[in-house]
């Protein structure tokens, strides 16, 4: 059974402190109908809902501050520059940087560890190793594959025993002198297993190797400190931390970043140009050619704002919580198996249904109103590792409520009428 990471419960959270429909009244779009049914989102994982602050943000900045950053001495853009690095600034303070310099601004989770591929790829010889896991989302295997395919890079990959869980002991074993990173997920978007990522990150340095993070899932649910984690590059993506879509993060250590060949060339990456010869910008605009999603990026500042007025600490408790509930109550529903049984495990729950396809699952679910993901969930060597095609996911942000995994269970029952 999953534990509360901090002591703290949702019997302990007074209402001021969690107050749950104060909560859901700041998120606009969970209070709508859905098939004459009030909408249960528990599609968290896929992407996590706005709350009306970050969504005044977006519209305050392109009605009252509309400008390109970094490059006009006029009001607009120097509005529009301090609130886009305002949101650099609470970016680091939110992973405990050292500087707000090794936060460089991406599309998403995906586009950060791509930049890491190429980057790190054009250094990288035939024959070096990556280290990644099974429970790998496709955006950390594919840009590996790539870099095999272009470069002759090896592949190496952590087994998981049948609860989702790594196995350490073969991680170890994978080693050799010719590794060059390793690549983890920090909490699986499939299973939900949360990763000793400390720990893989100690036994990794202990042999010179630098280690990426893909925090995609995670930085909604615990509290992440890249300098207590000494990892040398984490990634996440606005939209699954209840900001807006086409951004993203990549912290990397400054000297690692100071050492790396930029990611893509133009405007802003630069200091100088001339036909003969470019100089390259200082961190973090090295790494970010072009113009960026500017309001993007400000509404990521106020979702990190709200996430963390909230207080990390609660959301986990009250989301370990439903997970409990949601583990017994669905695992108790005839015919339904849960795929993932780590000990340390949070926010995700999928599941198979004896004799109906996940697929239909859904169908129904969202006849009741009930948005879940069916399929794969981007992890098709995972799905692979358990002997199955799909699974249903069931995923949970701090909004939902103990109501909302009744009218689950309730949609589940009705699957079976309908289905065996
Ligand atoms: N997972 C899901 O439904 P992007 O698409 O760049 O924002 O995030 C990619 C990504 C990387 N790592 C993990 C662990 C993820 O979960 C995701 C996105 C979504 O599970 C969409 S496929």
């Amino acid at each position: 059974m999953i534990g509360p990471p901090s002591g703290l419960t949702t019997q302990n959270l007074s209402p001021e402190f969690f107050d749950l429909p104060r909560i859901r009244r700041d998120f606009p779009a969970l209070s709508q109908m859905v098939n004459g049914r009030p909408l249960v989102y528990l599609d968290n994982a896929a992407t996590t809902q706005k709350s009306t602050a970050v969504i005044e943000a977006l519209s305050r900045y392109y009605s009252e501050d509309n400008a390109n950053v970094h490059r006009g001495v006029h009001a607009l853009s120097e509005r529009a520059t301090a609130a886009y690095e305002g949101s650099r600034e609470k970016t680091r303070e939110f992973l405990n940087a050292n500087e707000s310099r090794e936060i460089i601004f991406v599309r998403g989770a995906t586009e950060g560890i791509n930049l890491v591929a190429q980057v790190m790829g054009q250094r990288l010889q035939p024959g070096d190793e990556i280290i990644i896991s099974t429970m790998e989302h496709h955006s950390n295997i594919v840009p590996w594959q790539m870099l095999r395919d272009t470069r002759g890079v090896v592949l190496r990959v952590i087994p998981i025993n049948d609860d989702g869980e790594l196995l350490l002991d073969e991680y170890n074993k994978l080693f050799n002198e010719r590794t060059r990173l390793v690549s983890l997920v920090h909490l699986s978007n499939v299973i939900g297993t949360i990763n000793p990522i400390r720990e893989v990150i100690v036994r990794a340095h202990a042999r010179g190797v630098p280690v990426l993070i893909d925090g995609a899932q995670a930085v909604s649910h615990v509290k992440v400190d890249v300098q207590a984690l000494d990892c040398d590059f984490y990634v996440f993506s606005s939209h699954k931390l209840f900001g807006p879509t086409g951004v993203g993060v990549l912290y990397g250590k400054e000297s690692l970043l100071e050492s790396l060949p930029p990611y893509q060339g133009g405007g802003e990456m630069i200091s100088s140009v001339s036909f003969d010869r470019t100089v390259y910008n200082a961190l973090p605009y090295k790494f970010e050619a072009g113009t960026p999603n500017i309001a993007g990026v400000i509404g990521l500042g106020t979702a990190i704002d709200y996430v963390t007025k909230l207080g990390l600490e609660k959301i986990a408790a009250h989301k370990d919580s439903l997970m409990n509930y949601a583990t017994e109550t669905v695992g108790a529903v005839e015919g339904v198996r849960i795929i993932g049984t780590a000990e340390a495990k949070a926010s995700v729950l999928s599941f198979v249904m004896d004799d109906v396809h996940p697929h239909d699952v859904g169908t129904i679910l969202d006849q009741d109103g009930i948005a879940v993901r069916t399929g794969h969930h981007c992890g098709q060597p995972l799905m692979e590792r358990f002997g199955l095609a799909a699974t249903v996911r069931a995923s949970f942000a701090f909004y939902n409520t103990r109501e909302e995994v009744d009218r689950l269970v309730s949609a589940l029952h009705r699957v079976r009428e309908v289905f065996v």
